[in-house]
């Protein structure tokens, strides 16, 4: 590299560092200054790249309660302008002046991921942690192996997540089996509650032929078709740079519009750490792309197949006891070397596997659900035994028992005036 350029780099690297320090003095001043407020909530999904999954299920709820006009809620994201919320919450972008701020003062935060380090959680803000899934794919402190972009070292990894799960107060489950690993992966040592996910809530709902035709109507699935849902996990060691991860696939989906177009459409669905700008248009009537910027719970109710890998989709879809295929080309290298597995997947996976696309094909053509049903119930029993679709109203009412709590006197300052 030229010596004027690296040297530019490194200034402005290091005025990046310094930005970043300064900032971060003024979100510790603002902790020791500022009451924590029985009136704030902060929400965030998957690390601010949407507003999908167990957080935006809760934050319906509140809407559907009214407690978005009780309480002020801020939703963080990476780019608001391109997010739409029910109710009143304000959007708040990511890592400016007014996302410290409302980190800062909040009574309770509510994230399926982790919020950086950096941002210290106060003593008396409760911290709602709702994860993402239940574990197939090995976790945190469990992980023997570490492959992804932006992570220099396991111990480092570990330490992080250690020093993150510490600052938990409550973590959800959907089974004993998710619970016992969490509290393990994570050495959590907070309240484990087993009342299910939010975001399955829709799942008992929603499971009703008027229901699905709504949903067919709202995402455009063409009346007559079928629907086939891929929605695969992402890849550690496949990605474009920081947190941007590739679509992988080895799917042949001129194969499957050649077996399926006729009846079927096939939705594709990328993970939210997936941001591949890969073109479908030669697909176009056929496949149908949905970003990881999309929730995915409404696409389940309308897909009378999954095909998935290794992904968590596989728990929640299999509360609907539709058919599921598992298109695992890389299941080796997936299981043995980059991630590693808390169960014998080939055993218990409560559909047929395949490693190659026409496997696959003849495998959904050929499928009888009565070769599965058994492994069907067993999944279930085994993985989603706490799901009873009330999980929404059980975390609202603990979140309205916070803060409540925290209006009581002498537990703290009680309810400031709005300040902002
Ligand atoms: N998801 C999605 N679309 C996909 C894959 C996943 O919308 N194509 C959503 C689902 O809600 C899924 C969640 O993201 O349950 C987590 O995705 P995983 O593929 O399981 O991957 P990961 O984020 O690594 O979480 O304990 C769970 C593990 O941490 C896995």
């Amino acid at each position: 590299m030229d010596e004027r350029l690296r040297s530019r780099t490194g200034w402005r690297q290091a005025a990046k560092r310094f930005l970043k320090g300064a900032v971060l003095a003024g979100y510790r001043v603002m902790t020791m200054i500022l009451p924590v407020r029985s009136d704030v909530i902060v929400i965030e999904s998957n690390l601010g790249r949407n507003a999908a999954g167990n957080p935006r299920y809760i934050y319906e709820e509140m809407v559907r309660r009214g407690l978005d006009q009780k309480y002020r809620i801020y939703y963080i994201l990476d780019r608001p302008e391109r997010v739409s919320l029910p109710g009143r919450a304000v959007k708040v972008k990511n890592f400016r002046l007014r996302f410290y701020y409302v980190m800062a003062v909040a009574g309770i935060w509510v994230s399926d991921t982790r919020f950086p380090n950096d941002i210290k959680k106060r003593k008396k803000t409760v911290y709602l942690q709702t994860w993402h899934g239940t574990p197939l794919k090995k976790l945190a402190l469990d992980m023997e192996e570490i492959h992804m972009e932006n992570e220099d070292s396991l111990e480092a990894y570990k330490e992080s997540f250690r020093k993150n799960a510490a600052t938990w107060d409550y973590l959800i489950a959907q089974s004993e089996f998710a619970a016992a690993i969490f509290r393990r992966a994570f050495a959590f040592q907070g309240r484990m509650l087993l009342c299910g996910y939010p975001r399955n809530d829709r799942l008992f709902a929603w499971n009703r032929p008027n229901e699905i035709a709504r949903l067919r109507r709202k995402y455009k699935i063409p009346d007559g078709k079928k629907v086939m849902l891929y929605a695969p996990t992402w890849r550690d060691d496949d990605f474009f740079g920081n947190g941007r991860y590739r679509f992988a696939t080895e799917m042949d989906f001129d194969a499957m519009k050649q077996a399926f177009a006729g009846e079927w459409v096939l939705l594709v669905k990328y993970h939210y750490l997936v941001e591949d700008t890969r073109d479908f248009g030669r697909w176009k009537g056929f496949v149908y792309r949905f970003g990881g910027d999309c929730d995915i719970t409404e696409l389940y109710l309308t897909a009378d197949l999954l095909i998935t890998d290794y992904s968590s989709v596989m728990f929640d879809y299999s509360l609907l006891g539709r058919p599921m295929f598992f298109y695992a080309y890389d299941l080796v290298y997936y299981r043995d070397t980059l991630r590693g597995f808390y169960f014998d997947f080939e055993k218990e996976a409560p559909g047929p596997i395949s490693s190659t696309t026409q496997e696959l094909i003849c495998q959904i053509c050929e499928y009888r659900p009565e070769e599965y049903r058994e492994r069907a119930e067993a999944f279930a029993k085994r993985y989603h035994s706490a799901e009873n679709g009330t999980a929404s109203k059980t975390l609202v009412d603990l979140i309205e028992r916070c803060m409540e709590e925290r209006k009581r006197p002498g537990r703290t300052a009680g309810k400031e005036e709005r300040s902002d």
